[in-house]
């Protein structure tokens, strides 16, 4: 195929979110920048997905080191990540999860693979529904999951769940960025945390460390057609894709790096 209409193609799925997860995004991005690589691309594709600072890490690197180079961390990170994940995991945890990501989704399989007897409660994830691959991915690797709307997280997590002294004892949520003062991840994100920090429920972030950015990133506004189709001209909708987690409500992260309090991974990532 003509390395144009690809590149396009390509483009058109990460704008679309065909190609989903910051981790995706960013080697599908460099595949993209490979077939036309010009400062013209970088822009480009830089522009397809504001709130993704590994896709912005990723093109950074083009023409520092070879693309095999670059491809290679993700494989290597994202074995890092499983293996201190699994520390984490004890028999019988009720994992809570949001939307979907690579990291967690890989490192749970891994987990389960290992030995790990746990089971996941997840959101569906509106508008794009994208809770439904984690829970397809999981079902497939033999875990147990259960789905709830995003606006039963509440119920997922309470008091009256925990008849049977099996209940949400720990949250993992992905990341698209990992910032100085928290992290931005998908919408719903901000309220799951907070929830579960007021049930003292761990939360810890699963995400590998080329998320990290010192610069401000932007929340991606997508389109309302998402939320829905042609609704009424006089009604206001507003479709932020991700939300910001403050670190008060980061019990640790978990990166290629370790298993850290959230400013410890800050200050390592600043030096
Ligand atoms: P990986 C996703 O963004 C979600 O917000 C998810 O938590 C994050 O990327 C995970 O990234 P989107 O592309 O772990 O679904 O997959 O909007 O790298």
């Amino acid at each position: 195929m003509d390395a144009k209409k690809r590149f396009d193609e390509i483009a058109e799925e990460i704008k679309k979110v065909k190609i989903q997860g910051a981790g995706n995004i960013a080697k599908s991005a460099l595949y993209a920048y490979s077939l036309i690589p010009t400062k013209e691309s970088i822009k480009k594709l830089l522009s397809l997905r504001p709130t993704e600072p590994m896709l912005e890490k990723v093109l950074s690197l083009v023409g520092k080191k070879s693309y095999m180079e670059i491809l290679s961390h993700f494989d290597s990170a994202q074995n890092g990540i499983n293996r201190y994940v699994i520390k984490l995991i004890k028999n019988k945890d009720r994992i809570f999860t949001h939307c979907h990501s690579t990291n967690v989704v890989n490192a749970l399989v891994f987990a389960k693979k290992s030995w790990a007897k746990f089971e996941v409660y997840n959101t569906e994830t509106r508008p794009l529904f994208q809770g439904r691959r984690t829970a397809d991915e999981l079902r497939k690797a033999g875990i147990k999951v259960t789905m709830f709307v995003d606006s039963a997280s509440a119920i997922a997590m309470e008091k009256e769940n925990r008849k049977d002294k099996v209940y949400v004892n720990k949250v993992f949520l992905g990341a698209d960025a990992l910032l100085h003062n928290g992290i931005i991840n998908k919408i719903g994100s901000g309220l799951i945390s907070e929830l579960a920090y007021s049930h003292k429920i761990p939360v810890y972030i699963i995400a590998d460390s080329w998320k990290y950015s010192r610069k401000k990133v932007p929340i991606e506004n997508r389109s309302l057609n998402e939320i829905w189709n042609r609704a009424p001209k006089d009604i206001r909708i507003k479709n932020p894709a991700f939300e910001f987690v403050p670190k008060k409500y980061i019990t640790g992260i978990v990166t290629e790096l370790g298993i850290m309090k959230y400013d410890k991974f800050v200050k390592k990532m600043r030096n």
